[in-house]
């Protein structure tokens, strides 16, 4: 089941090319409950988004009626498991653009696709002087992976300055950019400010300054926006299910056929392999060579569904409406004195997409996070994997309220009012 629920009676459709959000919010259960005795108001996607019905039921259905092992067996079960499986790499494949769905590796998520690209593409390619070209924006997951493949091979990481508007400093990164730079990576969107970089335009700049493989951690643009990795022209793009809208323990790596071609296994196991003797072992082809061990079926299903789920609403018209919801959230904010709203200045160049940072005064994030709470409103408060951005932004944390595409400007309003509640409290 891919599509929302159906109209009730005497409800009205919404304006052509609208999202019908109220129609979509029926689709997810969990949007029904209350906290603390209010309506529960989510605004914490970017941690990790909710799951539509046809999710879970898919994975439900895959462990009630076929679940097996893929890969493995000839019986009736396990074939259907396989298909299932492979059924659900080919809607990854399409959804990101890919060419062939053997360019998709199913991995736990953006982390472990960034780890495996750093350890099996970068790794055997890095060594003294080289270096690796990350921006302040980072997630820890694409920071840490790249300090650990840099401390065993020699490499250095450096970071490309961002500007006091939460923007890529293109100029000084286009500086950085040189004949030892062998990995640039960067985030397609930023999980705490919400710039989205323009990718294609820093991989033609890498491309006419050097070699370097363009590494893309595109954990928050795949729900918000239509990613097609051939226009980005990137090498390598990682994401995660939970934040689409599918289940925990899966993600996804897209990578060129000929660079994963060239690349050693991540690590070892069953399912990986040609042949084994205790002298030496032949890999198999990717995918698999990187996939060691049973992989996660259900979950994979049941991202091929969120995907299906997607792409029924239409991710052109998620992206207006998500939009929308953040224009009306950062003017309502730029109107509170005591509230700043961080990287989203009238200079920014770069689009934002679905997420707001900001800081209230007196209070601290965490308290902010509680009091909301208390009210119903979910937001994240803290450094969100992201240290060396906060330490740029001069904020130990800040208050994060990120959408998906079922939030209401109506929510928007109710963080708002939490926050006045805030202010009360903390004078
Ligand atoms: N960010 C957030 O609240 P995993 O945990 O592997 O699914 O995704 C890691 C990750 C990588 N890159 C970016 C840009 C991300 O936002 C995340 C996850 C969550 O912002 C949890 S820290």
């Amino acid at each position: 089941m891919t599509a929302p629920a159906p109209l009730a009676d005497g409800e009205r459709p919404p304006a052509a090319g609208a999202l019908d959000v109220e129609r979509l919010r029926a689709s997810f259960p969990i949007l029904a409950r209350e906290v603390h005795g209010h309506r529960l108001v989510y605004l914490d996607n970017a941690a990790s988004a909710q799951r539509p019905e046809a999710v879970i039921e898919a994975v439900s259905d895959c462990y009630r009626t076929y679940y097996a092992n893929a890969h493995r067996g000839v019986h009736a079960l396990s074939e259907r498991s396989t298909d299932e499986y492979e059924a659900a790499r080919g809607k990854v494949a399409r959804f990101v653009g890919a060419s062939k769905s053997s360019e998709i590796v199913f991995t736990r998520g953006t982390t472990e696709s960034l780890n495996l690209v750093a350890q099996s593409y970068a790794r055997p390619l890095l060594g003294p002087g080289d270096e690796v070209l990350l921006t302040e924006m980072e997630h820890h997951s694409n920071i840490v992976p790249w300090q650990l493949v840099c401390e065993q091979t020699g490499a250095r990481v450096r970071a490309a300055p961002i500007t006091d508007d939460g923007d890529v400093d293109l100029d000084a990164f286009a500086r950085m950019v040189n004949e030892r730079t062998r990995v640039v990576a960067l985030a397609h969107v930023s999980n705490a400010l919400g710039t989205v970089n323009d990718v294609a335009a820093v991989a033609r700049l890498v491309r006419d300054r050097s070699g370097a493989a363009v590494v893309v951690d595109g954990a928050q643009a795949v729900p918000h926006m239509k990613v097609d990795v051939s226009a980005l022209d990137c090498d390598f793009y990682a994401f995660s299910g939970h934040k689409m809208y599918g289940p925990g323990g899966i993600g996804a790596l897209w990578g060129r056929g000929k660079l994963l071609a060239s690349m050693p296994p991540y690590h070892g196991g069953g399912a990986m392999i040609t042949r084994v003797t205790f002298e030496r072992t032949e890999y198999t082809v990717p995918p698999h060579r990187f996939e060691a061990g049973t992989p996660s079926i259900a979950p994979a299903i049941g991202l091929g569904v969120a995907i299906e789920f997607l792409e029924s609403v239409g991710l052109d018209r998620i992206e207006r409406h998500e939009h929308a919801l953040l224009s009306h959230t950062v003017e309502v904010l730029n109107d509170l004195p005591w509230v700043r709203v961080l990287g989203q200045g009238a200079e920014a160049g770069s689009p934002r997409a679905a997420v707001v940072s900001l800081v209230v005064d007196g209070a601290h994030p965490h308290d902010v996070a509680t009091i909301l709470d208390e009210q119903g409103v979910a937001i994240r408060a803290g450094h969100h994997c992201a240290q060396p951005l906060m330490e740029r932004l001069g904020v130990p944390a800040t208050v994060r309220a990120s959408f998906g595409l079922y939030n209401t400007h109506e929510e928007v309003d109710l963080l708002v009012s939490g926050l006045h509640e805030v202010r009360r409290i903390f004078g």
